[in-house]
């Protein structure tokens, strides 16, 4: 089965404008973000899929702010709120660094290879190293301990450290990693897409925006995950859709399973990577939008491609896309037209407004991480991470109390707020018996 792993909003949600190359998150730099309704906007969606009956798991938030990566940098003081008032004073982009709440993009979390991919048997996670942005980058450690303390067991799971070697090993995780196979037991094929080479210099890259993955990257973690060769398959970006704002793959293609949904403009050679595809999966179904349908400006808007695409019944899918899809006339449309017409694999659109998620440039497809297990992985995983009425009534009462309804960019400098998180995941360590997972609590 497939499991998604959503990432909880934490209560330092706020609007920094900090990704360069994501159009979103710049454009609403300075804005007054809603922490409380972000949370809760996440949690609708998880519960509404576990009510469905789709497997659905929680990944914690993580400690922000960052009070050790504010003393890396140099930030000291005998009292830690004047950690933060010095950092804000000296350079209020660094405290925002500090206090990103963007570990909830949980398909950066890691990449994620099922155990019927890997020659140990295995379900391997390499946790990614997000290189790419500052506030990103002080994810992995805690990543790296939140997906032990979940997948515990080494008998089914082996969790890999973030890659080192800088820049030349820029991971994102599993928002550039696609599996597809026949079904969920079977063995699949897992398309690893890059932005950039960082050592073969032949190799386009965009020249406008970041390619946030290497090739490098893609290799080293299909080799980590022991996967045959033929199975791991390494694609290019079009660098054309990157400097578009097309950050991560996830944002211009998605797939599971046999189906494989993506804008003509995705890849580089895309015919001619669709016919290998074809030929190593015959029983692919390629959903190809074209420009003529959905102009590249309107996916990024709308975050058609950031669906969550979930097989249901007789090999039909059903997709979970953020209310900008509806709002987006030409997708709108395109959607529509999907759900009445049955030769088309999808039968089925659900919207959720994830808004305040989305105007950091994180869709449906960014907040969750896909885990498939089989039924001896499901009853190693801690089971106080899988959603359930209980967990659900749990985390809503726990946002009510604890969240703010309102932060603005010059909140992240009251130290309440330090104070304010730090009760509420204590807390909420107990309530997903998670152990001491925060630097906070050990320290
Ligand atoms: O890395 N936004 C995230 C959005 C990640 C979306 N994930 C996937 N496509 N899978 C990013 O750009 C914005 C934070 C800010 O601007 O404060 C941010 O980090």
């Amino acid at each position: 089965m497939e499991f998604n792993f959503d990432g909880l909003v934490g209560p330092t949600h706020n609007y920094a404008g900090l990704s360069y190359g994501n159009v979103a998150s710049k454009s609403n730099q300075g804005r007054t973000a809603n922490p409380k309704q972000a949370a809760l906007q996440g949690l609708k969606k998880m519960k509404a899929l576990h009510d469905m009956g789709i497997p659905q798991g929680v990944l914690p938030p993580q400690e922000r702010p960052n009070i050790n990566y504010l003393k890396s940098m140099g930030f000291n003081a005998n009292k830690e709120p004047e950690i933060i008032e010095k950092a804000y004073k000296t350079d209020p982009t660094l405290l925002a660094i500090a206090t990103s709440a963007s570990s909830m993009w949980t398909a950066n979390a890691a990449t994620v290879s099922p155990s019927a991919d890997t020659k140990d048997g295995k379900v391997h996670f390499t946790v990614a190293n997000l290189f790419a942005n500052a506030h990103r980058a002080q994810e992995h450690k805690t990543t790296y301990k939140i997906l032990q303390a979940i997948f515990e067991s080494t008998n089914h799971f082996k969790v890999h450290p973030a890659l080192m070697g800088g820049d030349s090993f820029s991971d994102e995780g599993a928002a550039n990693h696609t599996r597809l196979c026949s079904d969920f037991t079977q063995q699949g094929l897992e398309l690893f897409v890059y932005g950039r080479s960082a050592l073969d210099s032949q190799k386009p890259k965009p020249n406008k925006f970041p390619a946030r993955q290497t090739l490098e990257a893609c290799q080293a973690i299909a080799r980590r995950h022991q996967l045959d060769d033929d199975k791991a398959i390494f694609i290019q970006q079009n660098p054309e859709v990157i400097n578009q704002g097309v950050f991560h793959n996830d944002v211009i293609s998605v797939g599971t399973k046999n189906l494989l949904f993506a804008h003509d403009q995705a890849f580089l050679n895309q015919s001619q990577i669709f016919e290998e595809l074809s030929k190593k999966m015959p029983e692919l179904y390629i959903l190809e939008v074209g420009t003529d349908q959905v102009s590249v400006e309107d996916a990024v808007r709308s975050y058609l491609f950031n669906t969550q695409l979930i097989s249901t019944h007789q090999n039909k899918m059903m997709i979970i896309a953020p209310e900008e899809c509806r709002n987006t006339e030409s997708v709108f449309k395109l959607l529509s037209n999907y759900e009445q017409d049955s030769s088309i694999p999808i039968d089925k659109v659900h919207y959720f407004d994830l808004r305040e998620s989305m105007q950091n440039g994180g869709g449906p497809a960014c907040l969750r991480l896909r885990v498939v297990l089989n039924e001896k992985e499901q009853k190693a995983v801690n089971k106080s991470c899988i959603m359930s009425d209980k967990l659900y009534l749990s985390l809503t009462q726990w946002i009510e109390k604890h969240y703010r309804d309102k932060i603005e960019p010059k909140d992240i400098q009251d130290p309440l707020l330090l104070q304010e998180c730090r009760m509420a995941l204590d807390e909420l360590t107990t309530i997903m018996n998670l152990g001491s997972i925060y630097d906070f609590q050990v320290n």
